[in-house]
């Protein structure tokens, strides 16, 4: 079974793959033939070397006014389950986890309806002050879409002042899949791709670096997936923005795509490893184990992979999916992990400069 003997050729000869390349990545019968190719690159520009942060996510409120049809996290406001915290909260919250042992805080919420544009302002303010050292990844571009309406301002000045107040990074949630059949179905009220895409390429010019996600697992196609890749792979031609591609398995239960499957390990492998062939001009590949699973993220180290997403401490968007993942790992036991996967584990911080000593950046 050779079916990706010219893709190998291609790969080995570090030239970038096409749209129907792409196609093959995710209908290939030999699945061992894509890890390796995969693996070839992971090895290619990051070594035996497993990355990973030190962070936390953090969410400050569940309430939306859209309804994405894979999401089981939001509520509308007033629903039972609904919560925002209030500042004081949130700071006492960041005391009592002491953030200060963090590299990285992500920060997320839903699109809320009146939440006001200070709130976040001064969450950024009031954070910073208090950790200047952590790096504050906060606002997917759904909520920046959200804060630029709120600022009333343009997206760059809107930008600059959360900057200004600390913002250090865009995280990549929202993205889901660019598709316009895909989108229209699962979260046609909330900023459109192209939007999303308009956001991460302005923020990259302003010097803030971002992340993509992409979620699968659900309804999209093996096309889909590949027209997502490329988009990615094209804005980051321009910009060079991103520091890494994270995909996203998709959990249904408690969704209203709750009929679905879990994404099986065979696609979990597949999508990984089609996304380090793909993304030539992306450095990071990271595995969320949180979605993926402790195993398949160990497992994924050889299929592209050369990143894990992170301690975390106390995740909730997939948890209320049904995911059976801790909500947090100490980091003792990633390293341990990552270690016996073969791999050399280093604490990164957000831009992928190394933090232990004695390891070359990466
Ligand atoms: O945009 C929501 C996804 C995203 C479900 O940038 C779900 O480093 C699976 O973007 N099953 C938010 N996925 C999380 C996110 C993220 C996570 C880790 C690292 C980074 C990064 C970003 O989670 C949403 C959506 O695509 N999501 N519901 C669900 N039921």
């Amino acid at each position: 079974m050779n079916d990706l003997q010219d893709i190998e050729a291609k790969v080995q000869a570090g030239e970038r793959l096409s749209f129907d390349e792409g196609v093959r990545l995710f209908r290939t019968q030999d699945l061992f033939h894509l890890g390796r190719l995969a693996n070839l690159v992971r090895e290619r520009k990051n070594g035996h070397y497993a990355t990973y942060v030190k962070n936390m996510h953090v969410n400050y409120s569940n309430v939306c006014v859209f309804d994405c049809h894979f999401c089981a996290f939001y509520r509308k406001e007033g629903q039972e389950g609904a919560w925002e915290m209030d500042l004081d909260a949130l700071f006492a919250y960041a005391a009592k986890t002491r953030f200060e042992h963090l590299d990285e805080i992500h920060i997320v919420g839903g699109v809320h309806p009146k939440l006001p544009y200070r709130y976040y302002l001064e969450m950024l303010r009031g954070l910073k002050e208090r950790y200047p050292r952590v790096h504050l990844k906060a606002f997917t571009a759904t909520e920046i879409d959200h804060l630029v309406k709120l600022s009333k301002k343009p997206l760059v000045e809107t930008l600059q002042e959360l900057r200004d107040a600390g913002l250090d990074s865009l995280p990549g949630g929202g993205a889901e899949i660019f598709a316009a059949r895909v989108w229209n179905q699962i979260c046609s009220g909330k900023a459109k791709p192209d939007r999303w895409l308009e956001i991460h390429r302005t923020a990259h010019r302003l010097g803030i670096r971002s992340t993509a996600t992409m979620l699968y697992g659900h309804i999209e196609t093996d096309e889909e997936r590949v027209d997502h890749m490329l988009r990615l792979r094209a804005v980051q031609d321009e910009t060079g923005g991103f520091t890494a591609f994270i995909p996203l398995a998709f959990h249904p239960e408690h969704t209203r795509l709750a009929r679905l499957p879990k994404a099986t390990i065979q696609t979990d492998l597949r999508v990984h490893a089609a996304a380090r062939l793909l993304l030539d001009n992306f450095d990071h590949v990271k595995a969320y184990w949180i979605m993926t699973g402790l195993k398949t993220a160990q497992v994924l180290l050889s299929f592209g992979v050369d990143d894990i997403d992170g301690t975390v401490v106390e995740e909730r968007i997939v948890h209320m999916a049904g995911a059976d993942s801790p909500p947090g790992i100490g980091e003792a036991e990633l390293r341990a992990l990552i270690r016996e996967a073969g791999r050399i584990p280093v604490k990164r911080d957000s831009l992928y400069r190394a933090l232990d000593p004695a390891v070359p950046a990466c």
